[in-house]
């Protein structure tokens, strides 16, 4: 490869990196945040949603909800053939530039002591709080699924 070519790839890599940090932002972005229905026997819940890094690594470090009596952040693990949780009290880390998928089965943010019920079609708000982004309000969106 010759010098010329080189300095076309590093060129074409860095315009595919400021087009995939939407824009040259540097904070991280939530995408697609909700929960499932739940009936109101069940004192918990969990919320899910896609976290889009940012230009610089970064950490969820706690989730906030008027909807929870307690909200934490959780990761699911099988082990032995049980599916268990854990509490994660150092928070989940994003990676720059890479999608940290909340999800069934993985992490997700524990709602404990579910203060309403949650019907699908219903609102809830949420607040997440990024060590490096600060705090950011989603809306989670209950759904049945
Ligand atoms: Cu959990």
């Amino acid at each position: 490869m010759n010098k010329r070519r080189i300095v076309l790839v590093a060129t074409v890599i860095s315009v595919v990196l400021v087009a995939c940090g939407g824009g040259g932002e540097s904070s991280v972005s939530v995408d697609d945040a909700w929960g499932r229905t739940s009936p109101s026997s069940a004192a918990n819940a969990a919320f899910y949603m896609v976290i889009e890094g940012g230009t610089e690594p970064d950490t969820l470090v706690s989730a906030d909800a008027a909807a929870c009596g307690i909200t934490e952040l959780h990761i699911s693990v099988m082990s032995d053939g049980v599916m268990s949780m854990q509490h994660l009290p150092d928070g989940i880390d994003v990676p720059a530039g890479q999608a940290v998928v909340l999800e069934p089965g993985s992490f997700h943010v524990m709602c404990i002591d579910r203060q309403q019920e949650f019907v699908a079609g219903a609102s809830i708000p949420l607040t997440l709080e990024f060590a490096g982004s600060g705090t950011m309000e989603v809306t989670v969106e209950i759904r049945d699924e």
